[in-house]
């Protein structure tokens, strides 16, 4: 049976339920013990802190985990990244006081930057040949600089409300990070399997979540415009409607296409136009 890790509590934890509830499979999401079983899919549920995610999947402990590729990159242990989750998205910059200038990457010489990723920072600053001292620190890394405990840092960033509110900017943004799901290098078979079967109901879910489905009137003199604008999945659903003349249109879009193709509807004639979600797509 599979072992998943998942992480107990923090910003990950609802949205990897979340997903393993829409696959189908149900876990307790509030971590009462360290480990559970779920419903609906042999897997049985490892609840971590994310720090520890890498190394319980590296070693085995898990088969597979969900966690941030940041943490992946910073430990920089063997894991196969299997699939992109869609959630979870940051980065990780450097970003300064701001009111110091700054004319580029040269600025890091001979400072000192305060982070939790002390690896993926080195990396760069070695790839770049810059010359820094680097801090670690656990946690509230972005009150460093003002406590005087470094002259920059290196943190995640989302909104970027948190550099704000700590007087700093953001000056280089370094690494690209959402949830992934990892796996142990060279599963045996019979999980390899299971780990198919499972990102076969993942797949479909993340790409459900981009999707829209439309439904609206449209006179039929609109009806090879509108199918130009919006060319569904294979093509899209035209039912006559007994008020003659009228179809109602059905397809599939994509969210962000969402308003720039109701828009143009709207121009060539539709009308009662409705927007439903999509669950799941199974190609
Ligand atoms: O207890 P445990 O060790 O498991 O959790 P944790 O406290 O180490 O991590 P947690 O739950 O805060 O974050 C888990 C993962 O979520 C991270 O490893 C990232 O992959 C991802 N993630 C996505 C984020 C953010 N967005 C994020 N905004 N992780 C942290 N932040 C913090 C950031 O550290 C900073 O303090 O939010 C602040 C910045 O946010 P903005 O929106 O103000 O820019
Ligand atoms: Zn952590």
């Amino acid at each position: 049976m599979l072992k998943i890790a998942i992480q107990a509590k923090g910003r990950l934890n609802e949205k990897s339920v979340a997903l393993l509830t829409d696959a189908g499979i149900s876990v307790p999401g509030a971590h009462r013990s360290l480990m559970a079983h779920a419903s609906g899919f042999p897997l049985d549920v490892l609840y971590l802190r994310d720090d520890d995610i890498p190394q319980a999947v590296s070693s085995g402990v898990a088969d597979i985990g969900i966690v941030g590729l940041n943490e992946v990159e910073e430990r920089g242990l063997p894991v196969d990244i299997v699939l992109r989750l869609g959630f979870g998205s940051c980065r990780i910059s450097l970003a300064i006081p701001k009111n110091v200038p700054y004319e580029g990457i040269e600025w890091f010489n001979g400072k000192s930057v305060a982070t939790s990723y002390p690896n993926v920072l080195r990396n760069y600053f070695e790839k770049n040949g810059i010359d820094a001292s680097i801090h670690y620190i656990a946690g509230s890394v972005e009150v460093a600089p003002t406590v005087g405990m470094s002259d920059a840092i290196f943190d995640i960033v989302s909104s970027g409300g948190t550099l704000v509110q700590n007087g700093l900017v953001e000056v280089e943004k370094i690494f690209w990070s959402e949830a992934v799901l990892i796996a142990t290098p060279g599963l045996p078979e019979d999980k390899r399997q299971e780990l198919d079967k499972l990102v076969f109901r993942f797949n479909s879910i993340i790409e459900s979540r981009e999707m829209k489905y439309v439904l609206f009137n449209i006179p039929e003199s609109a009806v090879d415009e509108a199918v130009k604008i919006i060319p569904g999945m294979k093509s899209p659903t035209l039912i006559p409607l007994s008020d003659k003349g009228w179809y109602s249109f059905q397809a599939v879009i994509a969210k962000d296409d969402l308003w720039d193709k109701i828009e143009k509807m709207k121009a060539i004639g539709a009308q009662d136009i409705l927007v439903l979600q999509v669950e799941n797509i199974v190609r």
